[in-house]
C-alpha cells in the first residue's frame, strides 16, 4: 500500500530544501482522492510547525491554463500564515525552487460555510474583495506534473499578497487585469478568465472544500484565480498586479539572501 505521509514529506522537504523532487506520478498511480490525502498530510506538517490555516485558494480555474498544463478539473489547495507577504515587501529568490507569480482575485469569507447548506448566495458568503498576487512554485522537476502530482503539491501554493480589501461589488466580470514587472506590461487578461466570472469560484470552492474535507471558515481567503498566465520569477525587481476597479498590489523580489 502507498504511504501516502511518506509522500506527504517528499514534497514537504522539496519546500524545505529548494530542490525539486520527481513527479509522484513516476513511481505511483495515485487517485485524485489519494492525492488529497496527501496534500492534507503536507499541510499538517506545516501546522505541527505553528502554522495556521488562513484559507484556500483555487488552480486551472481558466481553461487555457488548464489546457497548457494537460489538465481538465479545477482543484482546491490550503493556504497557510506563513505563506503570506505583505502588500509592497520582499521575497528572496532562493527561498523557492522555481517561483511564478500571477494576478488574482481574493475574497474574503463572511461565514463559516457549510457545503451541505450552501445556498448559492455569493452576496451572502463574502463580504470582501482585494486584488491579489499568488506566488506559485511546484516542488517538482521542471514545473510538471499530472493533476494528482498537483494536487498533492498543494496546488503549488506557495506564497500570496492581498491588496486592499473592499465591498464587493454587484459585478467582478470582464475586468481588465494587468501583471507588470518593474512597470512594464509582462501580462495582460481579465477576470473573465476566471470561471468565465470570478464569482463562480465561491461555488466551486463549497464544492470541492465539501468534496475533501477541507473547512471554510469566517475570515478565510479564497484565492479565485488568476486572470493572465503565470510568469517566471528569475531575477531581481518589482511585481504588480492590478484589477480594474479594485486597485493595485505589490511584491518586490530580490536575489540576496535576506
Ligand atoms: O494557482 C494556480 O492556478 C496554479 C495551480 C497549480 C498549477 C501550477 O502550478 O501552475
Ligand atoms: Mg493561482
Amino acid at each position: 500500500m502507498t504511504d501516502l505521509t511518506a509522500l506527504a514529506t517528499r514534497l514537504d522537504d522539496a519546500a524545505r530544501d529548494r530542490v525539486p523532487e520527481p513527479q509522484l506520478s513516476a513511481e505511483h498511480d495515485l487517485s485524485l482522492a489519494q492525492a488529497y490525502e496527501v496534500q492534507h498530510a503536507l499541510v499538517t506538517r506545516r501546522l505541527d510547525r505553528g502554522e495556521t490555516r488562513v484559507g484556500v485558494k483555487l488552480g486551472f480555474t481558466s481553461r487555457a491554463k488548464a489546457a497548457q498544463m494537460g489538465v481538465s478539473d479545477v482543484i482546491i489547495g490550503q493556504l497557510t500564515s506563513r505563506m503570506r507577504v505583505d502588500d509592497g515587501a520582499e521575497i528572496w529568490l532562493g527561498g523557492y525552487v522555481h517561483p511564478r507569480a500571477e494576478p488574482e482575485v481574493a475574497f474574503r469569507l463572511a461565514r463559516d460555510l457549510d457545503p451541505h447548506g450552501w445556498t448559492g448566495n455569493v452576496a451572502e458568503a463574502v463580504d470582501a474583495v482585494a486584488p491579489a498576487l499568488e506566488i506559485i512554485d511546484s516542488r517538482y522537476r521542471d514545473f510538471r506534473f499530472n493533476l494528482a502530482d498537483v494536487v498533492a503539491d498543494n496546488t503549488s501554493a506557495a506564497g500570496f499578497v492581498i491588496g486592499a480589501w473592499q465591498p464587493l461589488p454587484a459585478s467582478l466580470d470582464n475586468r481588465g487585469v494587468a501583471l507588470e514587472i518593474d512597470g512594464r506590461l509582462a501580462e495582460n487578461g481579465s477576470t473573465a478568465a476566471i470561471l468565465g466570472d470570478p464569482l463562480r469560484a465561491v461555488s466551486a470552492a463549497v464544492r470541492l472544500a465539501g468534496t475533501y474535507d477541507i473547512p471554510l471558515r469566517a475570515g478565510d481567503l479564497l484565492l479565485a484565480g488568476a486572470g493572465t498566465p503565470a510568469v517566471a520569477l528569475a531575477s531581481a525587481g518589482t511585481v504588480s498586479a492590478t484589477v480594474s476597479g479594485l486597485g493595485r498590489v505589490r511584491l518586490r523580489v530580490t536575489s540576496a539572501p535576506r
